[in-house]
């Protein structure tokens, strides 16, 4: 068996998962009436210090949603150059909601600068009828491309006065919150209660097999209920999952801490690789991202370490990345390292 590190989103069920999934209690969905579903909707709400929650098939439709029904045709969405939305959500809000990506440069540590934010908001009005203008700002906690790392609170509370001086929604990419929650020991709150909403994922460190949840206000909730259907992800008895999703926010949160030392001894290890470089420093959650001196390197590494039993994911520019999860214990990581430093050598 490989030493899967291409993403935490290979993690599977965990035992009380089946079990929950075998035992929920279910019904239509679409009509509200999937208790097990209610109960994850209510329960992340309560989390996340939202009025609301909705389940949804993935992050990526949790962040459609989202910015669907926060804006409208032809607004912007402001958002990193570095963001998942931006690489990976196949341009779904330009091409389904006809919404305008506009993107700031990405800090290292996954901020965008507070002043390109703040430019990057077009004036509307008499004057300026040929601006397109902005409808949501996004920000990304933790932020995947730039090796896991945590946007702080006060951080976020800085763009909420940005957004709040200009009447702009918020919307957080949480899709590993919790990983952030348990790195700082602090809870989510901390970061909701700066964002206007946030949708983040039950699939990923948390083991869920499906799901993640968007929350926010009632009203929005709503409006994102609607796009939801439209986009064909009201489900039915589907409390069957959401079951999965109550175990893992009851159960998998705290076992993160593991994930996160398991990074470190990744992190620590392929510093002293030769043509390797990182910051273990920098390596603040599950996500290891590292640089090989250019793609044509990073591809022979990332292939030899296949040959040697490791599966590593690119992310570009020279750039490959380990995921550590649930299912990848410390015993993985140093085998895993043993395994690279052979494919470093050739
Ligand atoms: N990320 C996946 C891939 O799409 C790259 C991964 O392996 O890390 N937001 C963030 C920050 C994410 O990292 C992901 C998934 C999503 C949203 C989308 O979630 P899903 O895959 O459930 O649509």
């Amino acid at each position: 068996m490989p030493i899967d590190l291409r993403s935490d989103t290979v993690t599977l069920p965990t035992p009380a998962m089946r079990k929950a999934m075998a035992e929920a209690e279910v019904g239509d969905d679409v009509y509200g009436e999937d208790p097990t579903v209610n109960r994850l909707e209510e329960e992340s709400a309560r989390l996340t210090g939202k009025e609301a929650g909705l389940f949804v098939a993935s992050g990526t439709m949790g962040n459609l949603a989202s910015l669907l029904a926060h804006a409208t045709r032809g607004q912007e969405v402001i958002l990193g150059d570095e963001a998942h939305i931006f690489h990976y959500e196949a341009g779904s809000a330009s091409a389904l909601g006809g919404l305008v990506y506009h993107t700031v440069p990405t800090r290292p540590d996954g901020t965008l600068p507070l002043e390109a934010i703040e430019g990057a908001i077009r004036p509307v009005g008499a004057d300026y009828y040929h601006n397109a203008s902005a409808g949501v700002i996004c920000l990304e906690n933790t932020h995947n491309r730039c090796g896991g790392t945590i946007l702080r609170p006060d951080y976020c509370a800085a763009v909420a006065v940005i957004a709040s001086r200009h009447g702009l929604p918020i919307h957080m990419d949480g899709a590993r919150i919790f990983n952030a929650s348990v790195a700082l020991g602090r809870p989510v709150t901390d970061w909701t209660r700066h964002v206007t909403s946030m949708q983040f994922c039950l699939s990923k460190g948390l083991a869920a097999p499906a799901g993640s949840l968007i929350v926010g206000d009632a009203s929005f909730v709503d409006r994102a209920r609607r796009v939801r259907k439209m986009l064909g992800g009201g489900m039915r008895q589907v409390g069957v999952l959401a079951a999965t999703g109550l175990v893992a926010l009851r159960e998998m949160v705290d076992r993160l801490a593991e994930d996160h030392a398991n990074a470190k001894i990744l992190a620590e290890g392929l510093a002293g690789m030769p043509g390797v470089s990182i910051d273990p420093a920098a390596v603040e959650t599950n996500i290891v991202i590292f640089r090989l001196p250019d793609a044509d390197r990073a591809a022979a590494f990332r292939a030899s370490a296949t040959r040697e039993g490791v599966l590593l994911s690119v992310v570009g520019g020279g750039r490959l990345r380990a995921v550590t999860h649930y299912g990848i214990t410390a015993g993985d990581c140093r085998a895993a390292l043993d395994a690279m430093r052979r494919a470093a050598q050739g």
